[in-house]
């Protein structure tokens, strides 16, 4: 413990020095989350990391999270260096969903508004006409739609389908999943809500169907954090990554957390869902990497130019 008291005084001396500061998002350590806290950085979702980016005048953002994030933390801040523990930290959705096979895909659909996920390259935002986050995916297609817009919708198809479920929209789908939302298992839920039934569940669209179909309520991890604090519930059975109940924990201590099984048959350790890629996300590598300086995002200029458009559409969007 004194150890790791050492390290975090160490990381935080670093930051000053170096003129940074630290965005880590809800599914890292929580050693991660807090020391962010502590050092006037931020804990957050994507939509929230992307705009800090632009609204603090440190000049080197680290970004504890997975590629994406440091992408668009770039792509907004041209002008800053941005830092991650482990470039290789990625996505299941940003691999299912290589730029070349998109760009096939919307090509052979020209007449479809392309709208993707935050969770995908910089190269597959250059080629998009939304980027949207999944705070902010259902009132961007709801206006889409609205305009009599037909949608073509890259890459996560389980929150595709809960967005046209919700906003009746005409979409077209790519084949992606999350690995650590589909492996939420729907009949292991049922039986946990039978043993729990004060509890109110609270799911990430990123789950399949069959999980969502049981929610109470149905958000990004900001807006499942705000319902543990809001709801008069007593307990709560949460489907997403087990990060998030650092924050919920802070927030809301008198509430009991229960992690939504993942194994067929209920078995409910909160290691079960975690992302291994923002797993990869530590203080040894964090400490590292303000030492070295390497683990830094670049950006085909070309591609940062085309990109920066789809992602500031959503952020006037959110204003
Ligand atoms: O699953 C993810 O990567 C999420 C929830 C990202 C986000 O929008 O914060
Ligand atoms: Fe990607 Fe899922 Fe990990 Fe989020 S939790 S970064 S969507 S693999």
């Amino acid at each position: 413990a004194a150890e790791i008291a050492a390290q975090r005084a160490r990381i935080a001396q670093l930051l000053t020095e170096r003129r940074a500061v630290l965005v880590a998002h809800y599914y890292t350590d929580p050693e991660l989350q807090s020391l962010a806290e502590e050092t006037g950085g931020l804990v957050a979702d994507s939509l929230e990391m992307a705009r800090f980016g632009t609204e603090t005048d440190a000049e080197m953002l680290v970004v504890c999270g997975v590629r994406f994030m440091g992408e668009t933390a770039k792509i907004l801040n041209p002008e800053k260096r941005v830092l991650m523990p482990d470039l290789r930290a990625t996505c299941s959705l940003d691999e299912g969903c290589p730029a070349e096979a998109l760009t096939a895909f919307c090509d052979a659909h020209p007449e479809h508004t392309v709208v993707v996920y935050a969770n995908t390259s910089a190269a597959v935002k250059a080629r998009a006409d939304w980027v949207v986050t999944s705070s902010i995916a259902l009132p961007v297609v709801e206006h889409l739609a609205a305009q009599g817009q037909k949608i073509l919708w890259a890459p996560d198809k389980h929150l595709g389908r809960y967005v046209q479920r919700v906003t009746g929209a005409e979409m077209l789908l790519w084949n992606g999943a999350c690995v650590v939302h589909e492996e939420f298992k729907s009949f292991a839920l049922e039986r946990m809500r039978a043993l729990h039934p004060e509890a109110a569940v609270l799911v990430h669209p990123e789950a399949p169907d069959a999980i969502v179909a049981q929610a109470d309520v149905v958000g990004s991890t900001t807006q499942l954090i705000r319902a543990v604090t809001e709801l008069p519930n007593r307990a709560f059975i949460v489907a997403t990554d087990a990060g998030i109940f650092w924050k919920m924990r802070q927030l809301a201590p008198e509430k009991q957390l229960l992690p939504a099984p993942t194994a067929g048959e209920g078995a409910t350790c909160e290691s079960c869902a975690h992302c291994p890629w923002m797993a990869m996300n530590a203080l040894q590598n964090l400490e590292q990497v303000l030492i070295s300086g390497d683990q830094e995002i670049q950006i085909d200029a070309a591609i940062r130019d085309r990109a920066v458009l789809s992602i500031q559409r959503m952020l006037d969007f959110a204003r």
